[in-house]
C-alpha cells in the first residue's frame, strides 16, 4: 500500500470565494490528504490583516470543504517546518501570491505555486460591500425623485 500524499496549505479564507476553493480543490488533486491551517485572528494581526468573519467560522468553513481532510491551528509563520514534520507533509502548495517566499521549505518537502483565481479577493469583496453601503447625497436624490414620481402616478 503506497504511502498517502499528505498536501497542505495555508491562509486566512476570509469571506470565503471562489478563489479559494479553487485552491483548495488544486491542491487536494496533489495528494490524498489535504491539511489547511487556518489563520487564527491573533496571527492574522501578525500578518497585518483584519479579518471580517472570526477564526472559529473561518475553519469550521473550510472544515465543511470536500477536498479539506483536516484544519490546524496556523499560529505563526515559524510552524510550517514543525507542521511538515508531525504530518509527514509531502506537499506544501500556496498561491502564486506567495511565490519563492516557502522557497527554504524545499529542504523538508515539495513546495508547489498554484496560479491565483483573478478577480476576486477577500480585499476585492470587502471593497464592493464598501462600496454599496456609501450611499452618495445625488445618489439618494435620484432615489427621492424616482420615489416622488411613482408616488405621482399613484395619486
Ligand atoms: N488565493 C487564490 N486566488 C485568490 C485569492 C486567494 O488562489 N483570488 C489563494 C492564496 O494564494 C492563498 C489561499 O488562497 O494560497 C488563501 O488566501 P488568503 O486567505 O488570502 O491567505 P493569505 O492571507 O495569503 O495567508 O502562511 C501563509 C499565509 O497564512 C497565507
Amino acid at each position: 500500500m503506497p504511502k498517502k500524499k499528505t498536501v497542505i496549505t495555508y491562509g486566512t479564507f476570509d469571506l470565503f470565494h471562489i478563489g479559494h476553493l479553487r485552491l483548495l480543490k488544486r491542491a487536494k488533486e496533489l495528494g490524498d490528504h489535504l491539511i489547511v491551517g487556518v489563520s487564527t485572528d491573533r496571527f492574522n494581526a501578525i500578518k497585518g490583516k483584519r479579518s471580517i468573519i472570526p477564526f472559529e467560522h473561518r475553519a469550521e468553513i473550510v472544515k465543511a470543504i470536500r477536498y479539506v481532510d483536516e484544519v490546524i491551528e496556523e499560529n505563526s509563520w515559524e510552524q510550517k517546518v514543525d507542521d511538515i514534520k508531525n504530518y509527514e507533509v509531502d506537499i506544501l502548495v500556496m498561491g502564486e501570491d506567495w511565490k519563492g517566499k516557502f522557497d527554504h521549505l524545499k529542504e523538508y518537502c515539495d513546495v508547489v505555486y498554484l496560479p491565483r483565481t483573478h478577480g476576486v479577493s477577500s480585499t476585492e469583496l470587502k471593497t464592493s460591500l464598501r462600496n454599496l453601503l456609501e450611499v452618495s447625497p445625488a445618489r439618494l436624490r435620484e432615489a427621492l425623485a424616482m420615489l416622488e414620481q411613482i408616488l405621482r402616478e399613484l395619486e
